[in-house]
């Protein structure tokens, strides 16, 4: 229940208080000084206090200033039947009343101030609660960030010799273990640039290592495509940029990219390579496909998955094998698990192979050139 305490060193309005109110939610304790009420809020859990002006002692306003320093929590509002200029002034700009009130006062618009300074208090303490909770989660994510390892996927062309690999990271957070939470995670807070940019400077960290490096394949979430530092001179990868893909997810939904056009030629200009990841998942395809207008596509993991087994997926990724050669896209077949599915893709035109069958993510750059363990 709503606690409101009424401070008048005349008993007769206080007592009026009581009785206005009795039919309301409220809780009314009272006091006849500015002592007996700090001794009252010292004891009690108090939400508003109104006070009068022109008490006997300390005058309201003075009071009110010193509620609000001692006990900061609760609620002020002054109530009087003559306030000066100068009570009024230290009443706003000191004890920072919520409405300042004139006698007589109607019973509903007491009320009305008290529900008002309690929506007030409750949007305060939502608000500060809310960004408590932002700045300790983005403290998590940052932390979470930092653990992140990179490993590289091998990717093969079709004399199974090692010409790229793909950057995954592994985020090794006990609290945001796994990529997908912690890009759910990044997400929520709008930090998508943050997890890229990370995995961008170790992948630029490990090249500048790495002389005899293949291509590198970099997944980037739709929201970076966006970052104006992934098109500058200083991204990491921008001195390696003619050796880097990067991969967009057709998953993705690139209506949320601004001036994605200006942004693609940017990169273009920058001298990477655009890939679209995934396809034939089943979510955007054709859209992002005309979108992005990659250099390259990845068949999805449902394309692969028994596909010497499964006509109609053959027939798909045949007909969409075709498409790319008259449009010189080149095409990657991901996630082969086995050689049924790595000759019926072969056989099928595509161009480049990657899958547990060939390579685990490992870490470390794969040397170009290195045969397939098969
Ligand atoms: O969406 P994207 O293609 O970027 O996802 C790559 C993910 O697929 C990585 O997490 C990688 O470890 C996993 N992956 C790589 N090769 C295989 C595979 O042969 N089979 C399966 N099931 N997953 C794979
Ligand atoms: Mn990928």
């Amino acid at each position: 229940m709503t606690v409101v305490l009424f401070v008048d060193d005349e008993p007769e309005v206080t007592e009026g208080l009581r009785l206005a109110l009795r039919h309301y939610p409220f809780e009314v304790l009272t006091a006849d000084s500015a002592a007996s009420a700090l001794d009252i809020l010292a004891r009690s859990d108090v939400n508003i206090v109104v006070s009068d002006e022109r008490m006997a002692g300390v005058p309201g306003s003075a009071f009110l200033t010193q509620v609000r320093r001692d006990f900061p929590g609760v609620e002020r509002m002054l109530l009087t039947g003559q306030a000066s200029v100068e009570a009024t002034i230290t009443a706003i700009n000191d004890a920072q009343v919520f409405r300042v009130l004139t006698k007589p006062c109607p019973t509903d618009t007491i009320v009305a101030s008290i529900n008002d300074a309690l929506d007030a208090q409750r949007a305060r303490s939502a608000a500060g609660a809310s960004v408590l909770d932002r700045e300790r989660s983005q403290h998590v994510l940052t932390t979470a960030i930092e653990t992140i390892d990179v490993v590289y996927q091998p990717i093969f062309d079709g004399h199974l010799r090692v010409v790229a690999c793909e950057a995954l990271m592994r985020p090794r957070s006990p609290v945001l273990p796994t990529p997908d939470v912690l890009i759910e995670e990044a997400s929520r807070l709008s930090a998508q640039f943050e997890v890229d940019r990370h995995i961008r400077a170790l992948v630029g960290a490990e090249l500048a290592s790495a002389p005899h490096a293949p291509d590198i394949f970099v997944n980037v979430l739709p929201e970076s495509l966006a970052d104006s530092v992934l098109t500058s001179s200083y991204d990491p990868l921008a001195p390696h940029a003619p050796g880097i893909v990067i991969e967009v997810t057709e998953r993705a939904n690139l209506s949320v990219v601004d001036e994605l056009q200006d942004q693609i030629e940017r990169l273009r200009a920058r001298g990477f390579r655009l890939a679209l990841d995934d396809l034939g998942a089943g979510y955007a395809g054709l859209a992002s496909f005309a979108q992005l207008q990659p250099d390259i596509v990845k068949f999805d993991l449902s394309l692969v998955r028994d596909i010497d087994t499964a006509p109609t997926k053959a027939k798909l990724v045949q007909s969409m094998v075709k498409l790319c050669i008259d449009m010189g896209i080149t095409t990657v077949a991901e996630c082969i698990e086995n050689e049924a599915e790595l000759s019926t893709l072969q056989g099928l035109g595509c161009d480049l192979f990657q899958g547990y069958l060939l390579g685990r993510p490992v870490p470390g750059i794969p040397v170009a050139g290195t045969p397939a363990p098969i």
